[in-house]
């Protein structure tokens, strides 16, 4: 942007609206390029379709949980034979699930049901998804991106609990 500023006051600005126009579009076409970039090294949000239905009129929690991806695995996950963590919410909280990617190689982060297709993190980069736990049940949290750990990231849980006075699905 510094640089674009600079050389419009160096260049003889035309006195037809021809070369506005154009420095106009080149600006625009930087600032695109810099909220691209924005969205796909920093953080991916990715909202999962969420019915309304079943928790119209309840109001509950937002619970962020953030994993940790290294050599160690899931927040450490390796010392125990690759099994955890397990994450616990009640129908109708919105989850928030970050992944922090503290290793060199990519990781992924995938939730049976709720985001089966998953989210990948590269080196550095933390992403996050969004979801509503409409429906109870244990459901399993993995990594979905090969990598040199990647048994150690395959036994995750998000436990579903029904909240109590809900219809639970
Ligand atoms: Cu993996």
């Amino acid at each position: 942007m510094g640089h674009a500023l600079l050389s419009l006051t160096r260049t003889p600005l035309p006195l037809g609206s021809k070369g506005l126009a154009r420095w106009r579009s080149r600006d625009l076409l930087l600032g695109l390029l810099v909220l691209s970039t924005a969205a796909t090294a920093a953080v991916a949000v990715s909202v999962l379709g969420i019915p309304v239905a079943p928790c119209a009129s309840v109001s509950r929690e937002v619970v962020t949980f953030t994993i940790t991806a290294d050599l160690n695995g899931y927040n450490g996950s390796k010392i125990r034979g690759g099994q955890g963590p397990f994450l616990s919410v009640h129908t109708c909280d919105t989850v928030v699930m970050r992944l922090a990617n503290r290793d060199v190689q990519a990781h992924g982060l995938a939730v049976d049901f709720y985001a089966a297709n998953g989210l990948e993190a590269l080196h550095g980069d933390v992403v996050k998804m969004q979801f509503l736990a409409y429906k109870t049940g244990d459901f399993r949290i993995f990594c979905n991106t090969l990598c040199s750990v990647h048994s150690y990231m395959q036994n995750a849980k998000l436990t579903v609990q029904c909240s109590m006075g809900q219809g639970c699905v």
